[in-house]
Parts: structure tokens; C-alpha cells; sequence
């Protein structure tokens, strides 16, 4: 299948991650894609492809306008106050306090952020629009009549929701683009969040509809980020009632276990009868990533491909996490071999 990468994903080169207190070389580096790209071409996976530049219009159908403007002035604000690092949230409007938008930059970054783990720097903006262009040039390749397509997006987008950026990503890539083949004529799109980590933001973007089924197997949030969200007992509210499902798992988990849950998708999916499949693919369910708790292995990858692709649908496949940077390119391009076959 075709890949979509743009080397403007350079452009977001955070120098901090808070993580144990103390400020580390992010996780989400640009050596992650440059490795996925190495092993498509190696591998002769398919053409690889530059993205189109798409204007906002697609990314304000699922982002607020107060929020992708924050995003595009953040860092100069950020500058211009004279700060003499990262952009870092540091304060937010917790429990029994007012949910506004305050003028200050660090009651704003708090007011936009999920959490203290994803930075904004120079570049984050340009990244983040690339990404999504890469996303919906891959997008458009499916709609046009390809089987799947591969966006190799980075930054990472699952954890964004309408008016949230953080655990790495801005712009929700997965839910521009399944929102971009509704308005483009389907009338239901399925999304698989395969990534370690809660499709949080995915999931609340779509939380009170019934046009996209959303779907996430991941670590146990009462034991890992996103910590708030993503248990079994949230279906949907209202409309969307009965269309979100979160299948759960604990540390050690093996693909034995992992691919039970991804038969139980697999069926709510066939059941769902959707016009198109958004795949958020994480790779930090493997056994060496860093900050992950699953236990699978790089063969494990070509099944699971393989089982995505028995659904014949058409599919679009979004890169989301994965952090053993030695391992991440082998693991992609089994997965999307696996699918190939
Ligand atoms: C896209 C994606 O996979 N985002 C994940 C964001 C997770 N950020 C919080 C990471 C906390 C890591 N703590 C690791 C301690 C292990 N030494
Ligand atoms: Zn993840």
C-alpha cells in the first residue's frame, strides 16, 4: 500500500518531556518516523508519497476555532513573554474551579492541555499541520478507490480531543479523517485504536454520535495515562449510546490475550457495517517499548495486519505511538505486510 510522509514532521523537535520529575528527551522524537520510512522503503512496502496542503476547513470539523488558533500563536506568545524554555502547562482549572479561557499564557496552555508530558516549541504548529495533511492525503488516496493507505503522521494525534492538546499530539489526525469521509458521502466510518495508550481524545470527539463507531484496546487507565478515561463501562451518551467501546487490559498482556479483543472489534465492526476503517496505529504495545506494559512481539504484528485486513474494508491507517525506536519500523511494516497479504 501507499505511504504518506512529509519531512516537515522535523519541524516538531521538542527538547522536554516531564516525566519522573525531571525534564527528559521526549519519547516522540523525529528519529520515529525517519525509522518507519527506512523500513517501508526497505521492505519495497509501496510507493511513498507527499502529502497535498489542505486548508483549516477539515481540521475545524473536529477542532474548536479557539483552540487551533491557540495552537498557531502559543509558541510566539510563548517567546514573546520572555520564557526561557518549552511551552509546558503547569496549571490548570481543576475541581471547583472556573472553566475560562484566561488572557495569560500559562493559564491558557493549562486551560488547552491534558497534561504536562507534551511541550509546545517552535515548529509544533507546522508539525502538527503537516500531519494532518499527511493524514488527509491518505484519506483521499482510500476515498479515491485504494484498498488502505498508510499515513505516516507525526506528530501523533489520538489523545487531542476537540479542544485539547497532550500524551504528544495536537491535531487528531484519526478523527479529521474518518469526520472527512463522512462529509465526503459515507455514512458510518469505524475507528481501531490500536496504540498502548486510550484513544482519549478520538473517543470524546465522537462520544455522542452514531455515524463512527470508536474502538480502543489499551492498558488499564486506573494504572496508566490517560489515567481519567477510557474504561470499560464508557459506551456513549446519548445518540452515540452503544458506539464506543474500550476493552481493557493489565500489564503483561501477551498478543494471545490482545488478539481475543481484537476479534471482539473485529465482530462490532463487521456488525457496524461501516463504509470505511480508521486505523490509529500505535506500535507501544510492544514488549520493548519503553513506557508501555503489553508484551507483544514483532511477529505478533504481521497477525494482527492480517486480521485487520480479513475485514475488507477499505482502510486508512494513522501512526500514532510506539517509542523502542530500534524496533518501530520493523513492527509498522509488519503490520501493514500482514494487511498486504
Ligand atoms: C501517542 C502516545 O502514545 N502518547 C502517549 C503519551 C504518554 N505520555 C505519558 C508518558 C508517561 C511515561 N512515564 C514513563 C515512566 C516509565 N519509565
Ligand atoms: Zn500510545
Amino acid at each position: 500500500m501507499k505511504t504518506v510522509y512529509s519531512p516537515l514532521h522535523h519541524r516538531r523537535t521538542a527538547t522536554s518531556e516531564l516525566d519522573g520529575g525531571v525534564l527528559i528527551e521526549p519519547h516522540e522524537r523525529p528519529s520515529r518516523a525517519e525509522t518507519i520510512l527506512q523500513r517501508v522503503r526497505d521492505q519495497s512496502l509501496g510507493e511513498i508519497v507527499a502529502p497535498v496542503n489542505f486548508d483549516l476547513a477539515p481540521i475545524l470539523r473536529v477542532h474548536t476555532l479557539e483552540y487551533v488558533s491557540f495552537l498557531e500563536h502559543c509558541w510566539s506568545e510563548w517567546a514573546a513573554a520572555g520564557k526561557p524554555g518549552e511551552a509546558i502547562p503547569q496549571f490548570w482549572p481543576a475541581r471547583g474551579m472556573r472553566q475560562r479561557v484566561p488572557k495569560d499564557i500559562d493559564g491558557r496552555l493549562g486551560y488547552y492541555a491534558l497534561g504536562a508530558d507534551t511541550s509546545i516549541t517552535d515548529g509544533t504548529w507546522e508539525a502538527a499541520r503537516a500531519s494532518v495533511d499527511v493524514a488527509l492525503t491518505a484519506q483521499r488516496l482510500v476515498a479515491d478507490g485504494e484498498r488502505a493507505a498508510f499515513a505516516l503522521c507525526r506528530p501523533p494525534g489520538h489523545h487531542a480531543a476537540a479542544d485539547l492538546f497532550g500524551g504528544y499530539c495536537f491535531f487528531n489526525n484519526a478523527a479529521i479523517a474518518a469526520q472527512a469521509f463522512l462529509d465526503q458521502g459515507a455514512k458510518r466510518v469505524a475507528i481501531l485504536d490500536v496504540d498502548f495508550h486510550h484513544g482519549n481524545g478520538t473517543q470524546s470527539i465522537f462520544y455522542r454520535r452514531n455515524d463512527v463507531l470508536t474502538i480502543s484496546l489499551h492498558g488499564d487507565p486506573d494504572l496508566v495515562f490517560p489515567h481519567f478515561l477510557g474504561f470499560e463501562d464508557e459506551i456513549g451518551e446519548g445518540d452515540g449510546e452503544g458506539s464506543n467501546l474500550n476493552l481493557v487490559y493489565p500489564p503483561g498482556t501477551p498478543f494471545s490475550e490482545w488478539r481475543q479483543g481484537l476479534e471482539t472489534a473485529c465482530k462490532r465492526i463487521a456488525d457496524f457495517r461501516p463504509d470505511a476503517l480508521v486505523v490509529p496505529l500505535g506500535v507501544d504495545t510492544f514488549e520493548g517499548d519503553p513506557i508501555s506494559f503489553f508484551k507483544l512481539t514483532s511477529e505478533d504484528y504481521l497477525a494482527m495486519g492480517e486480521r485487520l485486513g480479513r475485514m475488507g474494508l477499505p482502510t486508512l491507517f494513522t501512526m500514532e505511538g510506539g517509542y523502542d525506536v530500534e524496533a518501530i519500523g520493523v513492527n509498522v511494516a509488519n503490520v501493514l505486510t500482514g494487511f498486504d497479504q
